[in-house]
């Protein structure tokens, strides 16, 4: 995680909030041609994989496959149907820098995009992951209110009850990595890690490999993930009031009970767990997954 000083050599205009303005004018061909080429691919997978929700927020903001989007103009649609405002920055900004900015409906977005030959990883977020993975979900009432409450939680979990953990894991699997259940026994994808991904929006909705267990706040919180890999199992919210209701628990109380107790490996299915379907993998084990 880059300092501001180390920052301001190659962005002397960053403000202490870590965001520097977007110059959209500056990015040449190649780089609209990389977010063509990922769009394009997307939309070839999500119909029929992504849920409504996801889909329809990206028509509504009018994010389209010509090109890298300008973030002002896309912040006013944005901020017009949630108050949210979508804001440059140059990569990973320390989590209280990120977690003030959610809690003030700002989408901390990388300025830079993936070369063409990373199309398919990248270690950290880009304006691909970020713009297109996360700001369509934004554009839905409930699920812009759970990521301001998840900013807020987050500042309280650094600072009070230093539970970072627990809650970088809730984000993971539900934020990053999330499933919901579909009407007709299925699940769709609003994931942002999975929905920026061709492979991963295939796998995490028809491969019989990973578990697919069904939301339960405290098992999320105990349950470490892996960043370097597709995930061994996800976890399915039956919908996003449910999600948003999970932040009105006594996080408090959670955090002291969770300071002692399991903590699960990735894989790991449980007598407790609503499996919704039970993964084919045979977890073996092995190096303790990466925090
Ligand atoms: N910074 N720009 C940016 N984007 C993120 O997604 C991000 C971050 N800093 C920290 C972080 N995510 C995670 O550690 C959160 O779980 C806190
Ligand atoms: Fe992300």
């Amino acid at each position: 995680m880059a300092t501001l000083d180390q920052l301001r050599l190659t962005h002397p205009e960053i403000r202490d909030d870590f965001t520097i303005d977007q110059h959209w004018e500056t990015y040449g061909a190649a780089e609209h041609g990389v977010w063509k080429t990922l769009y394009d691919r997307q939309a070839k997978v999500l119909p029929g994989r992504a849920c409504d929700e996801y889909l329809s927020g990206l028509a509504d903001l009018k994010l389209e496959a010509d090109g890298i989007p300008h973030l002002e103009r896309l912040s006013d649609r944005l901020e017009k149907l949630t108050g949210w405002r979508v804001v440059s920055v140059p990569g990973l900004v320390p989590d209280e820098v990120f977690f003030d900015h959610l809690a003030h409906r700002r989408f901390p977005a990388g300025h830079f995009i993936r070369r063409a030959d990373q199309l398919d990883y990248l270690e950290e977020p880009d304006i691909f992951h970020d713009v297109f993975g996360h700001v369509p979900m934004l554009a839905h009432p409930v699920f812009a209110d759970y990521m301001e409450a998840y900013g807020k939680g987050g500042m309280r979990a650094l600072n009070e009850f230093h539970a970072l953990k627990n809650l970088a894991r809730l984000y993971w699997y539900t934020v990053e990595f999330g499933l919901i259940a579909s009407g007709d026994g299925g699940v769709r994808i609003y994931g942002s890690g999975i929905v920026s991904s061709r492979t991963e929006s295939i796998y995490a909705v028809e491969s019989p490999s990973p578990n697919r267990i069904g939301f339960d706040l405290e098992r999320v919180m105990r349950t470490e993930y892996r960043i370097d890999d597709f995930q061994e199992s996800y976890f399915v919210i039956r919908s996003f009031d449910e999600l948003f209701a999970e932040t009105y628990k006594d996080f408090a109380a959670l955090y002291c009970k969770l300071a002692g107790g399991a903590t699960y490996r990735p894989g790991d299915v449980l007598a407790t767990d609503h499996v919704v379907t039970r993964g084919t993998h045979t977890y073996v084990g092995g190096s303790h997954a990466a925090e």
